[in-house]
Protein backbone atom coordinates (compact mmCIF):
# COMPACT_ATOMS: atom_id res chain seq x y z
CA UNK A 1 0.00 0.00 0.00
CA UNK A 2 1.41 3.87 -0.75
CA UNK A 3 2.09 6.17 1.71
CA UNK A 4 0.54 9.74 2.28
CA UNK A 5 1.70 11.65 -0.96
CA UNK A 6 2.58 14.65 0.95
CA UNK A 7 3.88 13.18 4.34
CA UNK A 8 4.92 9.87 3.79
CA UNK A 9 2.47 9.25 6.26
CA UNK A 10 0.70 5.33 6.15
CA UNK A 11 -2.86 5.45 4.42
CA UNK A 12 -6.10 3.87 5.85
CA UNK A 13 -7.67 2.71 3.61
CA UNK A 14 -12.01 3.24 3.61
CA UNK A 15 -12.79 2.40 0.15
CA UNK A 16 -12.42 -0.28 -2.40
CA UNK A 17 -14.10 -0.23 -5.76
CA UNK A 18 -12.33 -3.21 -7.23
CA UNK A 19 -11.20 -3.65 -10.36
CA UNK A 20 -11.14 -0.55 -12.85
CA UNK A 21 -10.33 -0.04 -16.55
CA UNK A 22 -8.99 4.11 -17.40
CA UNK A 23 -12.42 6.52 -17.00
CA UNK A 24 -11.45 7.82 -20.25
CA UNK A 25 -10.11 4.51 -21.89
CA UNK A 26 -12.43 4.32 -24.52
CA UNK A 27 -12.13 1.72 -27.09
CA UNK A 28 -12.67 -0.68 -30.04
CA UNK A 29 -14.10 -4.02 -30.11
CA UNK A 30 -10.40 -4.73 -31.11
CA UNK A 31 -9.03 -4.09 -28.48
CA UNK A 32 -11.08 -5.78 -25.92
CA UNK A 33 -8.80 -8.17 -25.48
CA UNK A 34 -5.64 -6.10 -24.23
CA UNK A 35 -7.62 -3.88 -22.05
CA UNK A 36 -5.81 -2.21 -18.92
CA UNK A 37 -7.50 -2.94 -15.10
CA UNK A 38 -6.11 -1.56 -11.80
CA UNK A 39 -7.60 -1.96 -8.65
CA UNK A 40 -9.74 1.18 -7.14
CA UNK A 41 -9.08 2.11 -3.86
CA UNK A 42 -8.91 5.79 -1.83
CA UNK A 43 -7.45 5.87 1.73
CA UNK A 44 -6.91 8.91 4.17
CA UNK A 45 -4.06 10.22 5.99
CA UNK A 46 -4.14 10.78 9.71
CA UNK A 47 -1.37 13.74 9.61
CA UNK A 48 -2.33 16.21 7.07
CA UNK A 49 -6.02 14.92 5.76
CA UNK A 50 -5.46 14.40 2.68
CA UNK A 51 -7.98 11.83 1.13
CA UNK A 52 -5.97 10.12 -2.22
CA UNK A 53 -5.93 6.86 -4.34
CA UNK A 54 -4.04 3.77 -2.91
CA UNK A 55 -2.99 2.97 -6.73
CA UNK A 56 -2.67 5.46 -9.57
CA UNK A 57 -1.72 4.72 -13.14
CA UNK A 58 1.06 5.95 -14.88
CA UNK A 59 0.32 9.37 -16.06
CA UNK A 60 1.06 8.81 -19.44
CA UNK A 61 -1.49 6.19 -20.11
CA UNK A 62 -4.33 8.46 -19.22
CA UNK A 63 -3.18 11.97 -20.65
CA UNK A 64 -2.12 11.41 -24.18
CA UNK A 65 -2.87 12.07 -27.77
CA UNK A 66 -6.12 9.94 -26.76
CA UNK A 67 -7.68 11.74 -23.91
CA UNK A 68 -10.95 12.84 -24.94
CA UNK A 69 -12.32 15.21 -22.58
CA UNK A 70 -12.18 19.09 -23.48
CA UNK A 71 -13.84 21.90 -21.24
CA UNK A 72 -15.64 23.49 -24.35
CA UNK A 73 -18.13 20.28 -23.99
CA UNK A 74 -20.11 22.12 -21.69
CA UNK A 75 -20.81 25.95 -22.26
CA UNK A 76 -21.87 26.47 -18.76
CA UNK A 77 -18.61 25.26 -18.06
CA UNK A 78 -16.88 27.69 -20.34
CA UNK A 79 -18.90 30.90 -18.84
CA UNK A 80 -17.75 29.85 -15.62
CA UNK A 81 -14.33 29.62 -16.35
CA UNK A 82 -14.63 33.14 -18.15
CA UNK A 83 -16.09 34.14 -14.40
CA UNK A 84 -13.11 32.35 -13.12
CA UNK A 85 -11.05 34.25 -14.50
CA UNK A 86 -12.57 37.67 -14.29
CA UNK A 87 -12.34 36.61 -9.93
CA UNK A 88 -8.78 35.94 -10.34
CA UNK A 89 -8.11 39.16 -11.81
CA UNK A 90 -9.89 40.75 -9.34
CA UNK A 91 -8.63 39.71 -5.98
CA UNK A 92 -4.91 39.61 -8.00
CA UNK A 93 -5.83 43.38 -7.94
CA UNK A 94 -4.20 44.66 -11.05
CA UNK A 95 -3.93 43.76 -14.71
CA UNK A 96 -1.66 40.74 -14.57
CA UNK A 97 1.33 40.30 -17.17
CA UNK A 98 1.91 36.60 -17.14
CA UNK A 99 -0.68 34.03 -16.29
CA UNK A 100 0.52 30.24 -16.36
CA UNK A 101 -2.54 27.68 -16.25
CA UNK A 102 -1.54 24.26 -15.23
CA UNK A 103 -3.79 21.94 -17.05
CA UNK A 104 -4.77 24.39 -19.91
CA UNK A 105 -6.89 22.27 -22.02
CA UNK A 106 -8.56 23.62 -25.06
CA UNK A 107 -7.56 27.05 -23.59
CA UNK A 108 -11.08 27.87 -22.61
CA UNK A 109 -9.78 30.30 -19.68
CA UNK A 110 -6.73 31.25 -20.56
CA UNK A 111 -8.14 32.69 -23.98
CA UNK A 112 -10.55 35.09 -21.66
CA UNK A 113 -7.16 36.44 -19.75
CA UNK A 114 -5.83 36.96 -23.19
CA UNK A 115 -8.27 38.73 -23.90
CA UNK A 116 -7.45 41.36 -20.97
CA UNK A 117 -4.13 41.50 -22.19
CA UNK A 118 -2.05 39.45 -20.16
CA UNK A 119 0.41 36.97 -22.14
CA UNK A 120 -0.87 33.28 -21.60
CA UNK A 121 1.30 30.37 -21.37
CA UNK A 122 -1.00 27.02 -20.98
CA UNK A 123 0.76 23.91 -19.92
CA UNK A 124 -1.04 21.01 -21.12
CA UNK A 125 0.64 17.01 -21.51
CA UNK A 126 -3.02 15.86 -23.38
CA UNK A 127 -2.26 16.30 -26.85
CA UNK A 128 -5.13 15.95 -28.16
CA UNK A 129 -6.47 19.16 -25.63
CA UNK A 130 -3.29 21.21 -26.52
CA UNK A 131 -3.78 20.44 -30.53
CA UNK A 132 -7.41 22.29 -29.64
CA UNK A 133 -5.46 25.05 -27.98
CA UNK A 134 -3.35 25.78 -30.50
CA UNK A 135 -5.72 25.97 -33.23
CA UNK A 136 -7.70 28.17 -30.66
CA UNK A 137 -4.89 30.26 -30.86
CA UNK A 138 -3.81 30.36 -26.91
CA UNK A 139 0.10 29.39 -26.60
CA UNK A 140 0.74 26.48 -25.33
CA UNK A 141 3.07 23.81 -24.08
CA UNK A 142 2.67 20.13 -24.37
CA UNK A 143 4.28 19.11 -21.20
CA UNK A 144 3.22 17.93 -17.24
CA UNK A 145 3.79 20.79 -15.06
CA UNK A 146 6.15 19.73 -12.38
CA UNK A 147 9.17 21.51 -10.74
CA UNK A 148 11.11 21.26 -13.61
CA UNK A 149 8.98 22.37 -15.98
CA UNK A 150 8.36 25.23 -13.76
CA UNK A 151 11.96 26.24 -13.65
CA UNK A 152 12.54 26.06 -17.62
CA UNK A 153 9.71 28.71 -17.62
CA UNK A 154 11.02 30.69 -15.09
CA UNK A 155 14.45 31.05 -16.50
CA UNK A 156 12.70 31.89 -20.21
CA UNK A 157 10.10 34.19 -19.14
CA UNK A 158 10.27 35.32 -15.50
CA UNK A 159 8.34 34.81 -12.43
CA UNK A 160 4.12 34.63 -13.02
CA UNK A 161 1.77 37.01 -11.69
CA UNK A 162 -1.10 34.24 -11.56
CA UNK A 163 -0.89 30.80 -11.63
CA UNK A 164 -4.13 29.63 -12.51
CA UNK A 165 -6.10 25.23 -12.37
CA UNK A 166 -9.15 24.23 -13.20
CA UNK A 167 -10.00 20.45 -12.11
CA UNK A 168 -6.07 19.41 -12.16
CA UNK A 169 -4.17 19.92 -9.73
CA UNK A 170 -6.29 17.05 -8.43
CA UNK A 171 -4.75 14.50 -11.17
CA UNK A 172 -1.13 15.28 -10.36
CA UNK A 173 0.51 12.18 -7.99
CA UNK A 174 3.60 14.12 -7.86
CA UNK A 175 1.95 16.89 -5.76
CA UNK A 176 4.54 18.15 -3.97
CA UNK A 177 6.68 18.70 -7.48
CA UNK A 178 3.88 20.71 -8.37
CA UNK A 179 3.90 22.99 -5.34
CA UNK A 180 7.36 23.42 -5.42
CA UNK A 181 7.22 24.31 -8.82
CA UNK A 182 4.27 26.94 -8.00
CA UNK A 183 6.56 28.43 -4.92
CA UNK A 184 9.37 29.07 -7.30
CA UNK A 185 7.59 30.33 -10.65
CA UNK A 186 4.82 32.51 -8.70
CA UNK A 187 5.87 36.32 -8.11
CA UNK A 188 6.98 37.16 -4.66
CA UNK A 189 2.86 39.42 -4.54
CA UNK A 190 1.32 36.70 -6.93
CA UNK A 191 -1.24 34.56 -6.17
CA UNK A 192 -1.93 30.47 -6.92
CA UNK A 193 -5.82 29.97 -7.34
CA UNK A 194 -7.20 26.55 -8.09
CA UNK A 195 -10.42 24.70 -7.79
CA UNK A 196 -11.68 21.11 -7.14
CA UNK A 197 -13.85 18.83 -6.46
CA UNK A 198 -14.37 19.44 -2.88
CA UNK A 199 -14.28 16.27 -0.86
CA UNK A 200 -17.44 18.02 1.79
CA UNK A 201 -19.28 17.42 -1.43
CA UNK A 202 -18.66 13.67 -2.36
CA UNK A 203 -19.28 12.83 0.99
CA UNK A 204 -22.58 14.76 1.38
CA UNK A 205 -23.71 13.61 -2.18
CA UNK A 206 -22.37 10.14 -2.09
CA UNK A 207 -20.96 11.47 -5.28
CA UNK A 208 -18.53 8.30 -5.26
CA UNK A 209 -18.40 8.23 -9.15
CA UNK A 210 -15.76 10.87 -8.67
CA UNK A 211 -13.15 8.31 -7.55
CA UNK A 212 -11.21 7.34 -10.69
CA UNK A 213 -8.03 6.99 -11.94
CA UNK A 214 -7.43 10.93 -12.96
CA UNK A 215 -8.82 11.80 -9.73
CA UNK A 216 -5.53 11.71 -7.37
CA UNK A 217 -6.77 13.40 -4.36
CA UNK A 218 -9.49 14.61 -2.63
CA UNK A 219 -9.01 17.99 -1.41
CA UNK A 220 -10.39 19.95 1.90
CA UNK A 221 -9.17 23.25 2.76
CA UNK A 222 -7.36 21.09 5.88
CA UNK A 223 -5.38 19.88 3.52
CA UNK A 224 -4.90 22.77 1.08
CA UNK A 225 -3.84 24.40 3.95
CA UNK A 226 -1.00 22.25 5.38
CA UNK A 227 0.83 21.23 1.48
CA UNK A 228 0.74 25.01 0.64
CA UNK A 229 2.39 25.57 4.46
CA UNK A 230 5.02 22.67 3.26
CA UNK A 231 6.01 24.44 0.49
CA UNK A 232 6.38 28.05 2.35
CA UNK A 233 3.18 29.77 0.88
CA UNK A 234 -0.50 30.35 2.62
CA UNK A 235 -3.72 29.20 1.92
CA UNK A 236 -5.40 32.96 2.53
CA UNK A 237 -9.55 32.11 0.90
CA UNK A 238 -11.78 29.48 -0.10
CA UNK A 239 -14.47 29.66 -1.93
CA UNK A 240 -17.47 27.35 -2.69
CA UNK A 241 -18.21 26.58 -6.40
CA UNK A 242 -21.37 25.47 -7.66
CA UNK A 243 -19.71 23.30 -9.90
CA UNK A 244 -19.03 19.35 -10.64
CA UNK A 245 -21.59 18.75 -7.82
CA UNK A 246 -19.99 21.24 -5.38
CA UNK A 247 -15.91 22.16 -5.53
CA UNK A 248 -14.15 24.88 -3.47
CA UNK A 249 -11.91 27.62 -4.77
CA UNK A 250 -8.21 27.57 -2.77
CA UNK A 251 -6.17 31.19 -3.15
CA UNK A 252 -3.10 30.77 -2.20
CA UNK A 253 -0.02 33.33 -2.02
CA UNK A 254 3.50 33.77 -0.75
CA UNK A 255 3.31 37.24 1.02
CA UNK A 256 0.40 37.61 3.53
CA UNK A 257 -2.65 38.36 2.90
CA UNK A 258 -6.29 39.34 4.71
CA UNK A 259 -7.64 35.45 5.34
CA UNK A 260 -11.30 34.40 4.55
CA UNK A 261 -12.76 30.24 5.61
CA UNK A 262 -15.99 32.07 6.70
CA UNK A 263 -17.97 29.65 4.80
CA UNK A 264 -16.26 26.03 5.28
CA UNK A 265 -16.32 24.04 8.19
CA UNK A 266 -14.07 20.56 8.29
CA UNK A 267 -14.37 19.79 11.94
CA UNK A 268 -15.90 16.12 11.44
CA UNK A 269 -13.80 14.93 8.42
CA UNK A 270 -11.97 12.23 10.31
CA UNK A 271 -11.71 8.82 9.61
CA UNK A 272 -15.23 7.28 10.67
CA UNK A 273 -16.81 9.82 8.24
CA UNK A 274 -15.37 8.11 5.69
CA UNK A 275 -16.58 4.42 6.53
CA UNK A 276 -19.55 5.96 7.09
CA UNK A 277 -19.81 7.13 3.29
CA UNK A 278 -18.11 3.67 2.43
CA UNK A 279 -21.38 2.09 3.52
CA UNK A 280 -23.53 4.57 1.80
CA UNK A 281 -22.08 3.63 -1.26
CA UNK A 282 -22.38 -0.05 -1.21
CA UNK A 283 -25.75 1.18 -0.67
CA UNK A 284 -26.20 3.63 -3.81
CA UNK A 285 -24.92 0.70 -5.78
CA UNK A 286 -27.57 -1.59 -4.48
CA UNK A 287 -30.37 0.66 -5.28
CA UNK A 288 -28.84 1.30 -8.70
CA UNK A 289 -28.97 -1.60 -10.15
CA UNK A 290 -32.25 -2.87 -8.33
CA UNK A 291 -33.73 0.00 -10.18
CA UNK A 292 -32.43 -0.75 -13.34
CA UNK A 293 -33.39 -4.33 -12.66
CA UNK A 294 -37.19 -3.29 -11.64
CA UNK A 295 -37.58 -0.69 -15.04
CA UNK A 296 -35.66 -3.68 -17.78
CA UNK A 297 -38.38 -6.26 -16.28
CA UNK A 298 -41.09 -4.11 -17.09
CA UNK A 299 -39.46 -4.15 -20.67
CA UNK A 300 -38.50 -0.69 -20.94
CA UNK A 301 -35.30 0.61 -22.84
CA UNK A 302 -32.57 2.86 -20.80
CA UNK A 303 -29.88 4.24 -22.35
CA UNK A 304 -27.09 6.48 -20.81
CA UNK A 305 -26.85 10.70 -21.39
CA UNK A 306 -23.08 11.33 -21.26
CA UNK A 307 -20.48 9.15 -21.65
CA UNK A 308 -18.34 10.72 -18.94
CA UNK A 309 -15.16 9.74 -16.77
CA UNK A 310 -17.67 9.50 -13.64
CA UNK A 311 -19.45 6.49 -15.78
CA UNK A 312 -16.75 4.63 -16.05
CA UNK A 313 -16.72 4.01 -11.91
CA UNK A 314 -19.94 3.41 -11.75
CA UNK A 315 -20.70 1.31 -14.25
CA UNK A 316 -17.85 -1.12 -13.38
CA UNK A 317 -18.24 -0.93 -9.56
CA UNK A 318 -21.94 -1.78 -10.12
CA UNK A 319 -21.45 -4.17 -12.90
CA UNK A 320 -24.10 -2.74 -15.16
CA UNK A 321 -23.11 -3.71 -19.21
CA UNK A 322 -25.51 -3.20 -22.23
CA UNK A 323 -27.92 -5.95 -20.73
CA UNK A 324 -28.70 -2.90 -18.82
CA UNK A 325 -28.06 -0.12 -20.68
CA UNK A 326 -28.49 -0.17 -24.77
CA UNK A 327 -25.74 2.58 -25.34
CA UNK A 328 -24.74 6.24 -23.80
CA UNK A 329 -25.50 9.32 -26.42
CA UNK A 330 -22.48 11.64 -26.23
CA UNK A 331 -21.75 15.10 -27.79
CA UNK A 332 -17.95 14.23 -27.94
CA UNK A 333 -17.39 13.14 -31.46
CA UNK A 334 -13.49 11.24 -30.26
CA UNK A 335 -15.62 8.95 -28.49
CA UNK A 336 -18.46 8.10 -30.46
CA UNK A 337 -18.32 4.78 -32.38
CA UNK A 338 -16.40 3.02 -29.46
CA UNK A 339 -17.23 1.03 -26.45
CA UNK A 340 -17.36 1.97 -22.43
CA UNK A 341 -13.79 0.91 -20.59
CA UNK A 342 -14.48 -2.25 -18.77
CA UNK A 343 -18.64 -2.82 -19.52
CA UNK A 344 -18.10 -2.20 -23.38
CA UNK A 345 -21.87 -0.45 -23.89
CA UNK A 346 -21.08 1.33 -26.95
CA UNK A 347 -20.97 5.19 -27.22
CA UNK A 348 -22.56 6.85 -30.14
CA UNK A 349 -23.21 10.02 -31.12
CA UNK A 350 -25.78 12.98 -29.56
CA UNK A 351 -27.48 13.44 -32.52
CA UNK A 352 -29.18 10.46 -32.28
CA UNK A 353 -30.74 11.15 -28.83
CA UNK A 354 -33.57 13.04 -30.03
CA UNK A 355 -35.02 10.56 -32.73
CA UNK A 356 -34.40 7.44 -30.51
CA UNK A 357 -36.19 9.19 -27.67
CA UNK A 358 -35.54 6.52 -25.00
CA UNK A 359 -37.97 5.85 -22.08
CA UNK A 360 -34.89 6.07 -19.45
CA UNK A 361 -31.79 7.87 -19.44
CA UNK A 362 -29.13 7.36 -16.80
CA UNK A 363 -27.74 10.72 -16.36
CA UNK A 364 -24.33 10.20 -16.17
CA UNK A 365 -23.65 13.76 -16.44
CA UNK A 366 -25.54 14.89 -13.23
CA UNK A 367 -22.93 17.51 -12.63
CA UNK A 368 -24.40 19.51 -15.65
CA UNK A 369 -28.14 18.62 -14.75
CA UNK A 370 -29.79 21.93 -15.13
CA UNK A 371 -28.15 22.79 -18.75
CA UNK A 372 -28.98 19.52 -19.70
CA UNK A 373 -32.78 19.51 -18.31
CA UNK A 374 -32.54 23.25 -20.18
CA UNK A 375 -31.62 21.38 -23.12
CA UNK A 376 -33.95 18.55 -23.40
CA UNK A 377 -37.09 20.27 -22.17
CA UNK A 378 -38.87 18.22 -24.97
CA UNK A 379 -37.59 14.71 -24.09
CA UNK A 380 -40.87 12.64 -23.35
CA UNK A 381 -38.99 9.94 -21.49
CA UNK A 382 -37.41 10.25 -18.06
CA UNK A 383 -33.74 11.03 -16.69
CA UNK A 384 -32.96 8.56 -13.71
CA UNK A 385 -29.89 10.46 -10.96
CA UNK A 386 -27.68 7.54 -9.74
CA UNK A 387 -26.90 8.54 -6.50
CA UNK A 388 -27.11 8.80 -3.49
CA UNK A 389 -30.33 6.62 -3.62
CA UNK A 390 -31.20 6.47 -7.52
CA UNK A 391 -34.24 7.82 -8.32
CA UNK A 392 -36.43 8.56 -11.42
CA UNK A 393 -36.15 12.76 -11.86
O1 LIG B 1 -11.85 16.25 -13.76
C1 LIG B 1 -12.27 16.03 -14.88
C2 LIG B 1 -13.48 16.75 -15.32
C3 LIG B 1 -13.41 18.22 -15.15
O2 LIG B 1 -13.81 16.50 -16.65
C4 LIG B 1 -11.60 15.11 -15.82
N1 LIG B 1 -10.91 14.11 -15.08
C5 LIG B 1 -12.43 14.54 -16.91
C6 LIG B 1 -13.78 15.15 -17.07
O3 LIG B 1 -14.70 14.40 -16.30
P1 LIG B 1 -16.10 13.95 -16.91
O4 LIG B 1 -15.87 13.21 -18.17
O5 LIG B 1 -16.84 13.24 -15.84
O6 LIG B 1 -16.69 15.39 -17.24
P2 LIG B 1 -18.14 15.96 -17.49
O7 LIG B 1 -17.95 17.37 -17.85
O8 LIG B 1 -19.05 15.65 -16.39
O9 LIG B 1 -18.67 15.16 -18.78
C7 LIG B 1 -18.12 15.36 -20.03
C8 LIG B 1 -18.74 14.39 -21.03
O10 LIG B 1 -20.14 14.55 -21.06
C9 LIG B 1 -18.20 14.65 -22.43
O11 LIG B 1 -17.99 13.40 -23.08
C10 LIG B 1 -19.35 15.38 -23.10
C11 LIG B 1 -20.57 14.82 -22.39
N2 LIG B 1 -21.70 15.74 -22.39
C12 LIG B 1 -22.80 15.47 -23.20
O12 LIG B 1 -22.81 14.45 -23.92
N3 LIG B 1 -23.84 16.35 -23.20
C13 LIG B 1 -21.67 16.85 -21.60
C14 LIG B 1 -22.72 17.74 -21.60
C15 LIG B 1 -22.70 18.98 -20.74
C16 LIG B 1 -23.84 17.49 -22.46
O13 LIG B 1 -24.83 18.26 -22.50
ZN1 LIG C 1 -0.39 13.15 4.62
Amino acid sequence: MCNCRVCGNSLEKFLDLGKMPLANGFLYEKDFSNEYFYNLAVGFCNDCSLVQLIEQPEPEKMFNENYPFFTSSSKFMVEHFRNMALDVISVYGSDPRIVVEIGSNDGSMLKVFKERGCEEIGIEPSKSAYTKALSNGIFTLNEFFNKETARVLWQEVGSADIIVSANVICHIADINSVFEGVSELLDEDGIFVFEEPYIGSILNKVSYDQIYDEHVFYFSATSVKKIAEKFGMSLFMVRKQNVHGGSLRYYICKDSRPTDFSLVSEKDFGINKFFEFADLVEKSKYTFKSLLEYLKDKGNSIVGYAATSKSTTILNYCGIDNSYIDCIYDTTKEKWNKFTPGTHIPVISYDRFKNDSPEYSVLFAWNHRNEILNKEKDYKGKFILPHPTARIL
